[in-house]
């Protein structure tokens, strides 16, 4: 079957949006070649002249797809009334950091690379051998050579992520690398926001069907997008049509813990339910109920947000998203690397409501079928995957506790690395927690939303 090259750009039907002139240098270096990247940060820089270096750190499959494809990709945006396509032309050139760590590294120190983006999950930045390593030596090398300015931006879902991409960086720099940096090199902190499902068969017939050639890198998104940017690039950017603000930290709390909290709530116990995907959960009696309670009595009253912003009404605006049917969004997706999202989607809110003492009954819930949905087995009995690098100490303090739930909440709670011990010693969040569990375990997801 014929690619997507740009051979047949001229030939795709005429509802297809497809680039203008490809970019001919790639001012950006991108690490982390998922799908979020390409229908999010791919997307708006396609509507500028800069172009993009894909970097994969491990698996080739995406990047060789690009490849094959001149770098071309499709988005479908899914929408309640329809779907629209776009060819997407901002990718120039690939790059595969396990077997090219050498040009990778140099890549972070051409002087042609002006901003480096990052999508890599939240788990990769505790990784000193990797992303933060990767960083460290093409700084070093940058440094050595008198390079220009860079900015090093980070698009992860982590709270102050500007901050925490440094902090991964800083520690791997040489004295004198260290010096430079400080000088040349800044880490804005951004909110991105764009729900992405993985791509699967259907993303890739979907595509075949609408472009007549195939494409190995489609991707489907929805219609909503949103790129929060801290003012602060040390060089030369694209024209990327972003909101720029010097403060993003009342943004990303606001996703975070609206969006993102919700978002993981919910696949707990739609996994535990035995659902497949986001809106078909919220969909269970009850559960949208519930929901718009969580975000009214205890995501809104935790943080305050963002200039001329409501917490409520964004809410309700997640929540339609959340509902678009055009969207299969798995459960068992968001469900994956809770220890290294809950921090910042559910103990932070904790955190700050237990501070002002607000009761914590309502919020008890999410951890009750965290920890439930860490035990592996779902209502129907059916295995659930842990998909988690905590998985060993997760279900080695979870077999520990036995059957009791209140011993199983402190399991949880006892997991140091993730849970502020704010959190842990919180005496009404364990006991609520404990009977949600004991609920959940007698009586499934459905009764107990059901008789909320
Ligand atoms: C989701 C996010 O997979 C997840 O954990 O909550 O990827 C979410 O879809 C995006 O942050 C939306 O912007």
């Amino acid at each position: 079957m014929e690619r997507l090259t740009n051979s047949v750009l001229k030939r795709l039907p005429g509802d297809v949006q497809v680039p203008g002139e490809r970019p001919q240098t790639t001012g950006v270096l991108h690490l982390g070649a998922g799908a979020f990247h390409r229908a999010h940060q791919a997307v708006y820089t396609d509507d500028t002249d800069w172009g993009i270096t894909v970097a994969a750190p491990r698996s080739r499959e995406v990047i060789d797809a690009l490849a094959d494809q001149d770098g071309l990709f499709s988005v479908a945006t899914l929408g309640p009334d329809g779907a629209s396509m776009r060819v997407v032309g901002a990718i120039a050139d690939t790059v595969h950091i396990a077997s090219e760590h050498e040009r990778a590294v140099d890549l972070v120190a051409a002087e042609t690379t002006h901003v480096v983006t990052l999508t890599v999950t939240e788990k990769a930045y505790r990784d000193p051998a990797g992303v933060p390593g990767l960083l460290a030596a093409g700084l070093a090398r940058r440094a050595a050579r008198g390079g220009p300015p860079l900015t090093i931006l980070c698009c992860d879902n982590l709270p102050d992520n500007g901050k925490s991409t440094r902090a991964s960086v800083e520690p791997l720099l040489d004295p004198v690398t260290r010096a430079w940096a400080e000088e040349h090199v800044t880490f804005p902190s951004s909110m991105v926001d764009r729900i992405v499902p993985a791509s699967t068969q259907a993303t890739y017939e979907r595509a075949l069907g609408e472009l007549g050639v195939t494409d190995l890198a489609a991707v489907e998104a929805e219609p909503f997008t949103q790129w929060v940017i801290e003012d602060d690039f040390a060089g030369p950017r694209p024209g990327w049509d972003a909101t720029y603000t010097h403060d993003v930290a009342g943004w990303e709390r606001l996703k975070l813990r609206t969006l993102n909290g919700v978002h993981s709530t919910l696949a707990y116990l739609g996994a535990l339910a035995d659902i497949e995907t986001i809106s078909e959960t919220l969909a269970l009696p009850g559960a949208e109920e519930y929901a718009r309670w969580l975000i009214a009595e205890q995501i809104a009253p935790s943080f305050t947000p963002p200039d001329g912003k409501d917490t409520v009404a964004y809410g309700e605006g997640v929540l339609e998203r959340f509902h678009n049917p055009g969207i299969r969004h798995r459960c068992l997706q968001i469900a994956m690397d809770g220890s290294q999202k809950l921090p910042q989607r559910l103990f932070a809110t904790i955190h700050d409501l237990a501070e002002a003492h607000v009761d914590l009954d309502l919020i008890a819930l999410p951890l009750a079928a965290w920890t439930r949905f860490c035990g592996g087995r779902s209502d129907d009995g059916a295995e659930l995957p842990l998909d988690d690098p905590l998985k060993d100490v997760i279900r080695q303090s979870l077999t520990a506790a036995g059957g009791n739930p209140a011993a199983r909440i402190d399991a949880i709670l006892g997991l140091h690395q993730i849970v502020p011990e704010t959190v842990a010693d919180n005496h009404q969040l364990r006991r609520a927690a404990a009977k949600w569990l004991r609920e959940l375990d007698r009586h499934g997801v459905a009764t107990t939303l059901e008789h909320l």
